[in-house]
């Protein structure tokens, strides 16, 4: 008997295709396309997509910006900032979250405006009794990104880093505190 390495023996390059790997090929050539179409329906119709507008701005801008934001800002019993209206600015740097921990209400709409100091950076949220579930984008320096945000369950939500950026990377860890209004 040959082996899976051996030639196989004769004219076995030519022979018709038969009924059943016709079909197989049909299915897999249907579903090809029906998966490509799918691809791009995503970007168009799923409100899956990342969404809000950006903006150029210089890092030293944008963390002068969030200073303002913070001295604006209210503070609670424990240091944790209460955004003094609707827009949140959260600065990620090497190697922690400024402007966090702050304290949002339920069901309220934020603008979130994120911004970098320093190189790239993820930005992943995560409720805290599931871990699992997060939103997961990335931050460049040069760019504030303003995304409209609301929290639909009260509690404490980690906010951290997923994109490598140094040697504190695995620290780089803030909180947000959502809480009832
Ligand atoms: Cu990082």
């Amino acid at each position: 008997m040959p082996g899976p390495l051996d030639e196989p023996e004769g004219n076995w390059w030519d022979q018709p295709i038969n009924r059943r790997e016709g079909m197989w090929l049909g299915i897999a050539g249907i579903w090809s396309v029906g998966i490509f179409g799918w691809m791009s329906g995503f970007t168009r119709f799923g409100d899956q997509n990342p969404v809000g507008e950006t903006y150029h701005v210089s890092p030293d801008e944008f963390r002068e910006t969030v200073q303002g934001y913070k001295e604006e800002a209210d503070e609670n019993e424990d240091g944790h900032l209460i955004p003094p209206d609707d827009s949140v600015y959260i600065g990620a740097r090497r190697f922690d979250w400024d402007g966090l921990p702050a304290v949002l209400e339920v069901d309220r709409e934020y603008d979130i405006h994120l911004g970098a100091y320093d190189v790239q950076h993820g930005f992943s949220i995560r409720p805290e009794h599931t871990l699992s579930k997060q939103i997961n984008l990335q931050i460049f320096p040069d760019t504030e990104w303003i995304i409209p945000m609301t929290f639909d369950e009260p509690g404490t939500y980690h906010v951290i880093c997923n994109e490598f950026c140094g040697r504190g990377h695995n620290g780089m860890h803030g909180e947000l505190y959502v809480e009832e209004a």
